[in-house]
């Protein structure tokens, strides 16, 4: 006990000392080195205080739009650099690997993925199914559109193809997507005139038996009372629904992540002959990322527009009724608990570091999200974030962050499981544990296709709500508040990706330290030296060497 007393003492003293020292250079120090995150923060504060003075003034459509015109600089500027940067970080980050190293790393941030993402799903079900925002009305919602029906086998055929683009420029572009279009056909009908009863003395198709096909000619199944006496052959006209090929606008970021990780991993197994495709594609990364360096001088005014611009547009939120006000809290708190308590407690769980350590060193990432609404949008950033702030591995971050923008998406899987059961509880309908199973199976697997799937957001949602019969027309019910869940739901994804980099870091800490030895110490030098503390001159010195 006593030794307890005098180690809380000396600690205590240390502390003291501790707040002592800090001199006004320390303070100093601290907001040049976070002066990117404390101007970002403020960003975010200004714009919304701006955003809601602003909104008395009634602006119009076009006067918005004006307004929010640097904030759309942000975005334009931030898309330009996914497409280099996805391709040539994926491309690299393989290279940097044996196939070996790279399947275990591989396996790793998938099996990440899917336990996340399922435990998001659960989430997401349990909190709406605890609060149940929903009451069984629609009355208190506006006037509800037609939305349109899509196939899930189509859907997912097309989430298949775009895995293989035919053209990888245009698929830096476009998406492969299913069409539709009608055609009439003769088909030749046999009618039966004769009723049938079967055995359970039902009659069959309101007695009328229609076989497409000719070749047909035993008595329908299960007959047991009366034959067949007659039949006939009609030739109908119908008119079917065909599907098409066509396209959309939209990175097709499936394509090129299957394209790139192949090509990374043969230029890999190369050696000499592959040196100067390695070389290429790792200057190519360098270059981007400094880009992106540059670029994130303009995030802190980008994002300020982004913001009051978005809360200028928005509709007044006191006509929010009820049922939606609950729904939105129950997206919150799930998303919440999911990123504030899941995804920390799975980091500390297995690396035993604070996760409020690392999920600060993201700041900025998970505020250019908010801004943004887009993780691909804000994969340059989570780079720099993740390699600067977090010391996180380039080889795990150039592998494991585009994959997760295009594959993880926690948020989006916890925000359709919830939708959909929220939207059974607004039509009064008992979801059954058979059709939440089939709920939470569905949202996974949308999220994960999402970014094959075209015009992803909407088609989803209806896949999700179609694989349990719910009408995807009230998906329209939820569209009103749908801008603002998306940048918390975007938030909760880069954070999930970011965190996977992390865990992935440190699972394959001894294949990384093998490899290092292998290749020499040269990579263990960059590393010792990024580690060193921030030293201005020297940095300088270097960079302008290299
Ligand atoms: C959210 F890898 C990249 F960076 F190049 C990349 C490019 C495009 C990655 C993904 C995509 C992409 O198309 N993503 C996509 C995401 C497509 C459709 C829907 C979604 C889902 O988006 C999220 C959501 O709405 O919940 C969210 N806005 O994380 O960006």
């Amino acid at each position: 006990m006593q030794r307890i007393k005098e180690g809380i003492h000396i600690r205590s003293m240390k502390a003291k000392r501790k707040v002592e020292e800090i001199s006004k250079e320390d303070v100093q120090a601290f907001f040049k080195k976070n002066a990117f995150v404390l101007s970002t923060v403020g960003a975010v504060v200004v714009g919304v205080i701006l955003g809601f003075a602003l909104r008395p003034y009634k602006m119009t459509y076009r006067e918005v739009k004006y307004f929010s015109f640097p904030g759309e600089l942000l975005m334009r500027m931030l898309q330009m650099l996914v497409l280099p940067l996805l391709i040539s970080s994926l491309i690299t980050g393989m290279a940097a690997l044996d196939s070996k190293a790279s399947g275990k790393m591989g396996m790793r941030a998938v099996i990440y993925y899917m336990s996340t993402t399922f435990i998001a799903v659960f989430v997401g079900i349990f909190i709406v199914l605890i609060i149940h925002p929903g009451r069984g009305s629609k009355a208190e919602f506006g006037k509800q559109q037609k939305i349109e029906q899509v196939s899930p086998a189509d859907a997912f055929l097309d989430l298949i193809r775009n895995m293989f683009p035919p053209n990888l420029v245009k698929a830096c572009t476009q998406q492969f997507k299913t069409k539709y279009s009608t055609r009439t056909v003769t088909v030749s009908v046999s009618v039966a005139t004769t009723a049938w009863r079967n055995n359970n003395g039902s009659a069959a198709l309101n007695g009328t038996w229609l076989s497409p096909s000719s070749n047909w000619t035993g008595p329908a199944p299960n007959v047991t009372e009366e034959e067949e006496e007659q039949r006939e052959e009609v030739q109908v006209e119908r008119t079917e629904i065909i599907p098409v090929p066509g396209d959309v606008n939209g990175v097709n970021a499936l394509g090129l992540v299957v394209f790139s990780m192949c090509f990374g991993l043969i230029i890999g197994n190369m050696k000499e002959q592959g040196q100067v495709l390695r070389d290429f594609f790792d200057s190519l990364n360098e270059a981007i990322m400094r880009l992106v360096t540059i670029i994130m001088w303009y995030t802190p005014i980008g994002i300020l527009f982004l913001i009051a611009g978005k809360i200028v547009e928005m509709d007044d939120l006191t006509q929010m009724g009820g049922q939606l006000g609950m729904y939105t809290i129950t997206v919150i708190v799930g998303l919440m608990i999911h990123a504030l308590v899941v995804l920390p407690t799975l980091y500390f769980a297995i690396t035993r570091l604070n996760p409020f350590t690392f999920i600060m060193g993201l700041l900025q990432a998970l505020i250019t999200a908010l801004g943004t609404s887009s993780s691909s949008a804000t994969l340059p950033v989570t780079f720099k974030c993740l390699e600067e702030n977090n010391r996180i591995d380039k080889r795990v971050t150039r592998f494991v962050l585009p994959v997760g923008a295009t594959i993880n998406m926690d948020g989006t899987a916890l925000y359709e499981a919830l939708a959909a059961i929220f939207i059974a509880q607004v039509n009064d309908v008992e979801m059954n544990f058979g059709q939440i199973i089939t709920i939470s199976i569905t949202a996974t697997a949308a999220s994960i296709g999402a970014a094959g799937i075209p015009q992803a957001g909407l088609v989803t949602m209806v896949i999700v709500l179609t694989s349990v019969g719910l009408p995807t027309d009230d998906i329209t019910l939820i569209i009103a508040v749908d801008w603002f869940l998306d940048r918390l739901r975007t938030t909760t994804n880069v954070l999930g990706d970011s965190i996977g980099a992390g865990i992935v870091e440190f699972l394959s800490r001894h294949e990384l330290r093998s490899k290092d030895v292998e290749m020499g110490n040269s990579v263990v030098e960059e590393r010792e030296r990024a580690k060193k503390p921030y030293n201005l001159m020297q940095d300088a010195h270097t960079e302008s060497n290299m």
